[in-house]
């Protein structure tokens, strides 16, 4: 019987994916498979990854910071840095101080497969074969044509693997040719899907006998945007209303599903911004659209795609016994990289001109290739801050859904105490409407260095730290098991169907109009922190279940960094400094979940003035004037930001992170490759 085994698993990361592009994050993509998964399991509105794609991958499958594991910097970043050369936690693979998830349960009795992107090492010595994959169907690099379509090779040697897959392809410990070994009708989404339903179809009948770990890994919708054209046609004119209408859509669509706060004040455009839509020729207008509707397909082809694999599951039966677990790898793209100065006559943009056809009636063909823009993705990432490769919301706050009902499940749509109070008329409810009631939403922080240790726990694994693992030292995961509070909050949820909305800030959001604006944003809004529980279960009366968040010790600290940009996140306030131009060059705190925009600056300080011992540039943003018995809101401000920024020293230290200061100046250019 399949639920006397450990249970099997399964992940499906996507890459570059926004945080509202999919149905149960309120997009107007339908994506019937992720709500169904959602609507059976648990939309995630805090989980958190790093803001880049292999970094991000490599702290899934470590379990720990992806300065640690080899990945402090992108590989393609690094290239042709010499000074972070050498560095431990800058190998640009995934280093052997971690053990692999993998690696784990390969050697605890699991059959673990992969299909799709791997980005942790080019190399057949640091290839998924190597690092615990009994099977595996793998693209090595970052991102590459969706139809293995490069015209360019036979004329031109372009070596960016965006445009040069050669070498990168790898079946188990071999090699591919890529022009003879792939499908002919290879589409990235469809095959990395057909091959995952293959090693499932494929198993043995000793293989059969052990949990597998399958790992998904699309290459969807990274650019270039590339879909099929009948697919593309279904979102024809969706999107001629402009990407300011969508983003005002998306961000009512979260708040209508209390996703987001009701009063929540969205982070202005940030970056190198693209022309309005208003100032648009028509011409213009349409191109941008057409790019948009194929964003949408690839989300769509996503989606249907994976039903097939789920499909799979259930016609062994498996299905149910499979802690499921969908994600995006970082923010949404907003970089506009034509624009950048950097990009200026680079190899990539040379073959785009020379090779590939970008004319409207041709975008999103296998010889286009075209990314959307940061008016586009701002739509995604609303009410963040930023995107992909932003340390602000905008980058590393990602849609995560998690099915797996022998642990989590909403009780059936009539069942729960809300629907009975309610006495809801059977008729007057769509399906759909009753399982959105139903839904459960956990609005706690989580890590992605979290799913090791939840599988793990999942799996009773002992994890193999601190003994040595396949005959090295390795290092202990960060991350935390989410199988308590994933308990917690099915029981929660069962009792009490008061349904997980946010609380509302006790006061309302006021303009800051005394304060200047920060690195020419609009003018900042301000609000007091709530004193209120992140959550209203929290503070059910005692007989009632609790919800056990991963990370609710205050003294749990997550710190982020990527070209330069830093953050340090502990409870409800986050630190963070964006150097300029992109930013104001000083650290700042939020109230990131009053605030998740991180338009209100509670306290701010020059990143000097703190190395300096507090001389310098400290400054902060004027406060309210109130004046309470002992500390006053601004010294409490004060001191919480100066207690991250101590926290932070440790972070550097524990973690080993190398940030030279050069980098404060590359802006947006940075990894704009990846
Ligand atoms: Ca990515």
């Amino acid at each position: 019987m399949a639920s006397a085994k450990r249970p099997n698993f399964l992940i499906v990361i996507a890459d570059d994916l926004g945080f509202s592009d999919t149905g149960p994050y309120g997009s107007e993509i339908p994506t019937p498979t992720l709500d169904r998964l959602a609507g059976e399991g648990v939309t995630m509105t805090g989980f958190h990854t790093a803001s880049a794609c292999s970094p991000t991958r490599a702290m899934l499958l470590s379990g720990t910071d992806n300065h640690i594991a080899g990945l402090g910097q992108m590989a393609e970043f690094v290239r042709n840095r010499p000074e972070y050369h050498g560095r431990p936690g800058y190998e640009g693979y995934l280093n052997f101080r971690v053990a692999a998830l993998p690696e784990i349960l390969q050697d605890n009795g699991y059959h673990t497969v992969l299909s799709g992107k791997w980005h942790l090492g080019l190399k057949k010595e640091l290839s998924p074969h190597a690092r615990g994959f009994d099977k595996s169907f793998v693209y090595l690099a970052g991102a590459g044509n969706h139809y293995n379509n490069e015209p360019q090779l036979g004329d031109h040697p372009f070596q960016s693997p965006s445009v040069n897959g050669d070498g990168l392809w790898m079946h188990n410990d071999q090699f591919l040719d890529r022009k003879k070994d792939l499908p002919a009708d290879f589409y990235s989404t469809t095959t990395f899907c057909d091959k995952m339903i293959d090693f499932l179809h494929e198993r043995t009948a000793e293989e059969k006998g052990k949990p597998f770990f399958a790992y998904l890994a699309l290459t969807a919708p990274h650019w270039p945007l590339q879909a099929p054209r009948e697919t593309i046609a279904k979102y024809r004119g969706k999107y001629d209303a402009g990407p300011e209408a969508l983003r005002a859509a998306r961000l009512a669509a979260l708040k209508a599903r209390g996703l987001v706060p009701p009063d929540v004040f969205p982070a202005p455009m940030v970056g190198a911004v693209s022309k309005e839509w208003d100032a648009m020729s028509a011409q213009e207008r349409a191109e941008s659209s057409r790019r948009m509707e194929t964003y949408a397909a690839m989300v769509d082809l996503i989606d249907a795609h994976l039903a097939r694999v789920l499909a799979a599951l259930e016609a062994t039966d498996e299905l149910d016994n499979t802690f499921v677990f969908f994600c995006s790898d970082n923010g949404a793209e907003g970089k506009l990289l034509e624009s950048l100065p950097m990009m200026a006559g680079t190899p990539l943009v040379e073959c785009i001109r020379r090779f590939y056809d970008n004319s409207l009636d041709n975008i999103g063909a296998a010889d286009s290739f075209v990314w959307y823009g940061p008016r586009w993705a701002a739509a995604a990432t609303a009410p963040s801050r930023g995107f992909k490769a932003w340390a602000t919301e905008g980058g590393i706050r990602c849609p995560a859904i998690v099915r797996f009902p022998p642990l989590v499940a909403p009780p059936p749509p009539d069942a729960t105490p809300a629907a009975a109070a309610a006495g809801t008329p059977e008729e007057s409810s769509s399906p759909e409407q009753k399982r959105r009631r139903n839904h459960i939403v956990s609005h706690d922080f989580t890590t992605v260095m979290d799913i090791l240790p939840t599988l793990l726990d999942l799996a009773q694994i002992a994890h193999p730290y601190p003994s040595r693992f396949r005959g090295r030292d390795i290092v202990a995961p960060r991350g935390v098991s989410w199988v308590p509070y994933l308990r917690s909050l099915s029981a929660v949820h069962s009792h009490s169907s008061s349904s997980h909305t946010l609380p509302s800030q006790s006061e309302p959001l006021q303009p800051n109009e005394q304060q200047p604006s920060l690195s020419g944003s609009t003018s900042l809004p301000r609000r007091h922190s709530s004193s209120s529980p992140t959550h209203p279960a929290v503070s059910t009366p005692a007989a009632a279940p609790q919800i056990l968040p991963p990370h609710s010790d205050t003294s749990t600290t997550t710190g982020w960094e990527l070209f330069g940009q830093r953050a340090i996140r502990r409870g409800r306030h986050k630190a963070v400094y964006i150097p300029a131009p992109l930013g104001s060059g000083l650290w700042e705190l939020f109230d990131v979940e009053a605030d998740p925009g991180e338009v209100c600056v509670l306290a701010r300080r020059g990143r000097g003035g703190w190395e300096e011992g507090g001389e310098g540039l400290e400054e902060r943003q004027g406060g309210t004037g109130g004046k309470g018995e002992g500390e006053g809101e601004d010294e409490q401000h004060e001191r919480i930001l100066q207690e991250l920024l101590d926290e932070w020293v440790k972070y550097e230290d524990e973690t080993g992170l190398y940030d030279p200061d050069p980098l404060a100046g590359e802006g947006e250019g940075v990894g704009a490759y990846v």
